[in-house]
């Protein structure tokens, strides 16, 4: 058995990593940032490392630097968490040349599956059915309109080495075949290097279920069950749940056995997940994610198994400590990833720093977090603030449990996705599990959430104000009276509800001012929507920021004229930055 781990990682997953480890008595290593001295992740570990740097790419990512820690440190062994280097072939070779275990797939795994063309023929060597499409790039529109006519509209056209929904066009009819080609290799090209496309029958309503599996070095590979990811905006995941509910236990054995097929079709070992599309009873192998995911927990939960001990076991040599017929799963389990990202402006990121956070406990509950009160998600990294997880005996009751959770849930300091996620977890198609992948985006209104998870704003209130929660006894009954009070630089005073964040000093002279647009945070303006002397309204689009990991819409607060265009695309911004002016 492994003795002493590094944890390539951060935030909630490297602490996650890290409890597994103190329960098995293997020591822990972390590594740390500039930003990170005093994070978590750091404090939980039983020794740390600074490896120096602000951002991502000068820290976590700074391959020789971490090599020289796992050196340093004396570990034997790497677990890479997801992000970061969990994909990486390279990296995995270089540890493992070093003679420390990786606890992840093999490199050439991680390789087959790196791109979706060679993952489509990897799943097609396990004899197993991809979405119907091709397996060579595509060379012209004439091949696009060609196959539509042969599978029908609509089809889609992939980027081979895309992902998060990236360098992928959805083509209707034969007229929008040119276009659309030309732009899914444009936008391959500009974010992951490389323009190869390929074509995919388009599922108009699937819904996304993957499925856990888990091999070692002895031939054992197995599944553990499904998950059921279908709520997603902009394709990043805001709940999961398993099981799949509606999913017939024929079909649910079939795509597991599919799954344990495709894994052994590329050799692999350690934990995966194999991404399906389900619609109309029938499913379809989309890709492999060759890594331990975010939405693991679920699992966990309705098998009582720790994928973590069993993905350090393999990686010490030793076989899966269970079989495929002792896999017992119970009851549903249901996920909600509390991200730092205000529901209310279409999940802008908001990082800052937490003031008070009351985490809820009581049955079935569990929280994995990545920080503690006190703690600052920063702009650099992903938002992820932790994961609530919920099991109990039967969907309905883990939905009732997960509001009842989220209820208790108090974070200040910064905006989350709790409001979403309680709108989400109250519909009526949501409990009626009538949802699909695209229900969230299409069906649900987001538009009237408040912006903070503690308590609402007054009806378009004054962004100066803040609410604070009074106790007020009324003939011996106590009340909590939400007051509006002016926002009191005052240290130590804990308000209810975060503020709202203010744009930053107008320069244009008027009174409101909010017709200067302001960087919210650090990063890439991907695309301006608008341009001079252009009317728009309150509300319409501005331009498209990347940060953390995200596209993020700058909306205009006010109707009125575009008067000044600071910014063009692929420009990077600060947070305070003056973008656009209206007048
Ligand atoms: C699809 C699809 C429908 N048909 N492929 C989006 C991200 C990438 N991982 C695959 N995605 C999709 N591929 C075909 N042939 C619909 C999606 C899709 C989706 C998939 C899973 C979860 C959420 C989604 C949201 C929109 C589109």
């Amino acid at each position: 058995m492994l003795k002493k781990i590094l944890i390539a990682n951060r935030g909630e997953i490297a602490v996650r990593v890290m409890r597994t480890c103190r329960e098995m008595g293997i020591a822990t290593v972390a590594v740390y940032s500039d930003v990170d001295r005093d994070a978590f992740h750091v404090r939980y570990a039983d020794e740390a490392y600074s490896i120096g740097g602000q951002t991502a790419a000068e820290s976590y990512l700074n391959q020789d630097r971490i090599i020289e820690v796992i050196t340093r440190s004396g570990a034997d062994g790497v677990h890479p968490g997801y992000g970061f280097y969990s994909e990486n072939a390279d990296f995995a070779r270089a540890v493992t040349a070093m003679g420390v275990a990786w606890i992840g797939p093999p490199p050439e795994a991680i390789e087959d599956m790196g791109d979706k063309i060679s993952a489509r023929k990897a799943a097609a060597r396990g004899d197993v059915e991809s979405v119907p499409g091709t397996t060579k790039p595509v060379q012209n529109a004439q091949e696009v309109i060609e196959f539509g006519e042969a599978y029908g509209w609509p089809i889609t056209i992939k980027a081979a080495y895309g992902g998060g929904g990236r360098g992928m066009k959805v083509v209707n009819a034969p007229d929008e075949a040119a276009e659309a080609l030309e732009s899914a290799g444009r936008e391959a090209l500009a974010y992951f290097g490389r323009s190869e496309a390929y074509l995919e029958k388009y599922l108009t309503s699937p819904r996304h279920i993957e499925i856990q599996i888990m091999a070692d070095t002895h031939g054992n590979v197995v599944w553990l069950g499904e998950r059921d990811c279908s709520v997603q905006r902009r394709h990043q995941k805001l709940i999961e749940e398993s099981p799949a509910a509606d999913l017939s236990e024929e079909t649910r054995t079939a795509m597991g056995e599919a799954a344990v097929k495709v894994a052994k079709a590329t050799g692999y070992v350690n934990a995966g997940t194999i991404e399906m599309l389900y619609q109309d009873g029938e499913f379809y192998f989309l890709e492999m994610n060759t890594r331990l995911q975010v939405e693991h927990c679920v699992t966990e939960l309705v098998t009582s198994l720790d994928l973590v001990a069993e993905q350090i076991r393999i990686a010490s040599g030793l076989p899966l400590s269970f079989t495929q017929d002792e896999i017992v799963r119970t009851g549903h389990a249901i996920e909600c990833r509390i991200n730092a990202e205000n529901s209310a402006k279409g999940f802008l990121p908001s990082p800052g720093t937490i003031h008070d956070l009351h985490i809820p406990s009581g049955p079935g509950v569990r929280w994995d977090g990545g920080y503690e009160r006190g703690d600052t998600v920063s702009q650099y990294y992903d938002n992820l603030v932790g994961k609530l997880i919920v099991w109990a005996p039967d969907r309905d009751r883990a939905r009732l449990r997960m509001l009842r959770a989220l209820s208790e849930f108090e974070i200040d300091g910064l905006h989350t996705t709790i409001p979403a996620q309680k709108l989400v977890l109250e519909h009526p198609e949501f409990a009626a599990n009538q949802h699909s992948t695209r229900w969230l985006e299409e069906k649900v209104d987001l538009s009237g959430l408040t912006s903070s998870a503690g308590s609402s704003a007054p009806a378009d209130g004054d962004s100066s104000l803040m609410a604070r929660d009074v106790p007020v006894e009324v003939d011996g009954r106590l009340f909590a009276v939400k007051v509006w009070l002016p926002e009191a630089p005052v240290a130590g005073v804990s308000a209810k509800k975060s503020s709202k964040p203010k744009p930053a000093a107008a320069g244009s002279g008027g009174a409101g001012g909010n017709g200067t647009i302001t960087a919210p945070m650090q990063g890439t303006i991907v695309k301006v929507l608008v341009e001079v002397g252009q009317e728009v309204a309150a509300g319409d689009s501005l331009l498209v920021l990347e940060a953390m990991k995200m596209e993020n819409h700058i909306n205009a607060e006010q109707s009125g004229k575009i008067k000044e265009l600071r910014v063009e695309a692929g420009k990077t911004v600060s947070a305070g930055d003056i973008l656009i002016i209206i007048e």
